[in-house]
């Protein structure tokens, strides 16, 4: 009865046809020491220092704009490194998220207890993650690679796939120029490094974004699977974990081409027939998997088309009905999708098949069920309702991520909460109170 708006869908372009020669060409960009690296544009005074990431909360950045005796603000540029917390004090059992590069030099790195990275380098500084900000530079990297090459496949906070294959410079030198490009813009825009390996797939993308680590750029073509591809660790590919890899060790194999020279039916006998086989396909470089894009939904909808039309006065209970329906798909596509919306519209069609659509914009973002019918009510008040009805559909627009929205101003914020409208609004609004309305269009629902 209901459908999803086409505009949630996902969807990847067509291939377009291609001149003669053209590689497939697919990049996989990786942000250096992501987490870490945000925190260096906080404060750039630790660059070049060994900074790790873990435990605690933000409270260090109040004590640290305050200064040792409480001295009062200061600006967070000049703090002096001398006052930012060691590792050799840190007391607890968190673990490392990430560490800078010259902290890695010591062994420290991701997932290493903080007390045992203390006794590898107990002079590194030790700050907390801030999420918000590594989302809001998560946000703007991709967005800047958007901005380039528009089929771009997001695997995560610090990385993506980028097809290259027909975007400008995307064939030079094996993809270079087009990577080059992505990294200049990326740091103007944010100050962040990332590494990009460019490859005839995204399995070997993924293996090439490491090889130059940090700021690096490899291209790998199909003929350097021997030299570059299989004297890697069998772990090396993005979905052997550590217990197929035990599992492969014991069975003699560490590098990438040792599984190559294994006979395919014989990995199948150990691993199951379709592990086995993609076992097989992998270490030969072998991946056809497509980058998939996905937009981000501009708005979600659900609509009907009754099976016979409805008039709003004489069929009201059963229009009601559909129309809560409605708006509660709506709550929980927006639930299920991690997104809030501010902006609750709706579409009607009547028997002449004549559309009208009315919106309305909140001073709030929600994912609420009563609340989006109660603006979708909202709505309904400013279109005339005397004709009979074909079609009913609700839907919400200007969204945000859940936990990402903006800040809005509250001041003048309507209140939303039927408890506090004007006696007799509910019926107006179309309030689930069961309460009926009389006369007039506006209450009809
Ligand atoms: N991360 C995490 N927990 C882990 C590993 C990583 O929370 N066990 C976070 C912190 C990283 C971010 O994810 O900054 C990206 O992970 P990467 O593996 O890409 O690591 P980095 O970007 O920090 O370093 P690299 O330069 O090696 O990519
Ligand atoms: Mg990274």
């Amino acid at each position: 009865m209901t459908a999803l708006d086409p505009d949630t869908a996902a969807h990847s372009p067509a291939a377009p046809a291609r001149p003669e020669g053209t590689l497939r060409r697919i990049a996989h960009l990786d942000m250096d020491a992501f987490f870490a690296s945000v925190e260096l544009l906080r404060y750039p005074q630790l660059k070049g220092l060994p900074v790790v990431i873990g435990g605690g909360r933000r409270k260090v950045d109040e004590l640290l704009l305050q200064g040792p005796d409480g001295e009062g603000l200061r600006e967070r540029h000049f703090i002096p490194v001398e006052d930012f917390p060691l590792l050799k004090d840190y007391v607890g059992r968190g673990v490392i998220t990430t560490a800078t590069y010259p902290a890695r030099q010591f062994g420290v790195g991701s997932a290493m207890g903080m007390m045992k990275a203390a006794k590898l380098c107990p002079q590194a500084i030790v700050l907390p993650v801030d999420f918000d900000e590594v989302r809001r530079f998560s946000r703007l990297f991709k967005s800047t690679i958007m901005d380039i090459a528009p089929v771009m496949q997001d695997r995560g906070v610090d990385e993506v796939y980028i097809d290259f294959t027909d975007v400008p410079g995307g064939q030079r030198e094996g993809g270079r120029v087009l990577a080059r490009l992505i990294q200049k813009s990326i740091f103007d825009v944010t100050g962040l490094t990332c590494s990009i390996g460019v490859a005839p797939n995204r399995l070997l993308a993924k293996m090439a974004s490491e090889f130059n680590k940090p700021n690096g750029i490899s291209i790998v073509y199909e003929e350097d699977l021997q030299s570059k591809i299989w004297p890697l660790h069998v772990r090396k590919i993005n979905g052997i974990g550590p217990k197929a890899g035990e599992k492969l060790a014991r069975l003699g194999i560490e590098t990438i081409g040792q599984l190559a020279a294994q006979d395919e039916q014989w990995l199948m006998g150990h691993f199951g027939k379709s592990t086995g086989a993609w076992m097989h396909r992998v270490s030969w470089g072998r991946d056809d998997s497509p980058v998939v894009t996905e937009s981000e939904p501009v708005s979600m909808s659900r609509e009907t088309t009754f099976d016979r039309d409805l008039h709003a006065v004489r069929d009201r209970a059963e229009l009601s009905a559909i129309f809560t329906d409605l708006c509660m798909r709506v709550a929980e596509d927006l639930k299920r999708k991690g997104y809030v919306a501010r902006t609750i519209g709706i579409k009607l069609r009547y028997d002449d098949f004549k559309i009208a659509t009315r919106d309305h914009t909140a001073p709030i973002y929600t994912a609420d069920g009563a609340t989006i019918r109660q603006l979708a009510g909202q709505c309904l008040k400013r279109v005339p309702l005397d004709k009979r009805l074909r079609l009913l559909g609700v839907r919400a627009s200007t969204l945000a991520r859940l936990g990402e929205e903006p800040v809005l101003e509250t001041r003048t914020a309507a209140p939303l909460d039927a408890r506090r409208r004007k006696p007799g609004a509910a019926d107006r609004l179309g309030g689930q109170s069961g309460s009926g309305g009389s006369g007039g269009t506006a209450s009809l629902f």
